[in-house]
């Protein structure tokens, strides 16, 4: 339940630990929440009961802890299904990351359903997460990529999209906000628009929800794939949602224990949704505490959370705006807690290398997103990235650090 408290940004700064430590002697100020967000006491306390109060493996056990492990994974589950809104918990399969998720839904659906000279669309935004995946199916098929550009401020071009969209068009994978820009795709007209052509999507929303209330059916996507750890659960755990249909129609991805129903050397069926989908003993405690993660983002108010980082986006580009030098990349109209940026003549790996001194961690290079770098024609940006724990005085620190790299550079 959302409370009806404010979002009281010093307060729940201390439900995070890791926050008060200092580096170099400084006060840590985390602007690298994109690549992997920080934790909440309740995730870490999570872990912490799994294994000191009810833990052994899952699924399998008639026996009192099994049961109870069980419960509390299933639980997990449930809270899942009803945080993006899926219809069924047959439908979320936990998987390591959105890494595996996109892997698995590629080869499996891939594998079945593509031909020569199918086309899969891909856009520019996309992390290389949602693009070799899809290669290596494309090159086992005979499948082709098709890629949809971004303008200048980091949107897709519609337009583009559409005339990409057509009869040889087998499936649409895209990302629900980019990783390295921030912009927000226009997922539901992204969808019907492929629907209207009886062409499935997979969204990749790993830097959606962490930011933007999710609701799968709002949305009627087919596959959506997200981390665990940028949703500040444990990271090694993530979660696949698919419409039953699709997944049942599906082959396994890997084989072995907990998705059989019974295994002769003749022949094995396998087990119903989702557990056709989990080979093997599964990351327990880190689904427990994904359940967390979830239970304290809600508890906290998802639109609290979404304003409070709304307002630091917008503090942070008039700030960051006023330095002469420094250059965004990525300005779309819709946009969510990225920073990306560079400065003139100075390296952003220099750049990194100065700010973390100063105590500010962001991430330099190009993302894992090379081909919206070569849209740009830069090999790398600075990217400062927001967290529902990050205050307008932390952008400030930024902006101060920046100030030093200047006069280092003479900039
Ligand atoms: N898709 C997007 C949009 C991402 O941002 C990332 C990770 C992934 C997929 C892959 O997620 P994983 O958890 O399976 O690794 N992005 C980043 C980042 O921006 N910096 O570090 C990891």
């Amino acid at each position: 339940m959302a409370s009806s408290a404010p979002f009281d940004i010093m307060r729940v700064r201390q439900d995070f630990p890791i926050l008060s430590q200092r580096v170099y002697d400084k006060p840590l100020v985390y602007f690298d929440s994109a690549a992997s967000a920080q934790k909440p006491r309740a995730v870490i306390d999570a872990i912490k009961h799994t294994y000191e109060t009810e833990y052994a493996n899952v699924h399998r056990g008639v026996h009192y802890m099994s049961q109870k492990t069980t419960d509390a994974m299933e639980g997990a589950r449930e809270k899942i299904r009803s945080f993006i809104n899926a219809v069924s918990e047959r439908e979320i399969i936990f998987v390591r990351g959105a890494t595996e998720g996109i892997n698995l839904v590629a080869d499996c659906w891939g594998r079945q359903n593509l031909k020569p000279g199918d086309e899969i669309i891909l856009s520019q935004l996309e992390h290389h997460s949602n693009i070799v995946p899809w290669q290596l199916i494309a090159e086992r098929t005979g499948a082709v990529i098709k890629v949809v550009p971004v303008n200048d401020a980091g949107e897709l071009e519609m337009d583009g999209y559409e005339a990409l969209l057509g009869d040889r068009t087998a499936m649409v994978a895209l990302t629900h906000v980019s990783n390295a820009l921030g912009t927000i795709t226009p997922m539901a007209e992204i969808i019907r628009l492929a629907h209207a052509q009886g062409v499935p999507v997979l969204v990749d929303g790993c830097q959606a929800i962490p930011h933007i209330p999710v609701d799968v059916q709002a949305l009627d996507a087919d596959f959506y794939v997200f981390s665990g750890h940028k949703l500040y659960g444990p990271s090694g755990i993530g979660v696949l949602y698919g419409k039953e249909t699709l997944l049942n129609a599906m082959p396994p991805y890997q084989g072995g224990g907990e998705m059989i129903d019974l295994v002769t050397f003749e022949k094995t069926t396998y087990a119903d949704l989702p557990f056709k989908f989990e080979a093997g003993t599964p990351h327990i405690a880190g689904a427990i505490a994904l359940g967390a993660a979830i239970d304290y983002l809600t508890g906290l108010g998802l639109e609290k959370i979404a304003a409070h980082e709304d307002d630091l986006l917008a503090y942070g580009t008039e700030q960051l705006g006023k330095i002469n030098s420094l250059r965004f990349v990525g300005t779309a109209a819709e946009k969510t807690a990225i920073l990306s940026f560079v400065l003139d003549d100075v390296h952003p790996h220099d750049i990194g290398t100065i700010l973390d001194r100063e105590g500010v961690a962001v991430r330099t290079g190009h993302h894992c997103a090379q081909p919206i770098m070569e849209r740009y024609d830069i090999a790398a940006t600075v990217r400062a990235s927001i967290g529902l724990y990050n205050t307008r005085d932390e952008i400030d620190v930024l902006v101060k650090a920046l100030g030093r790299v200047q006069e280092i550079f003479g900039s």
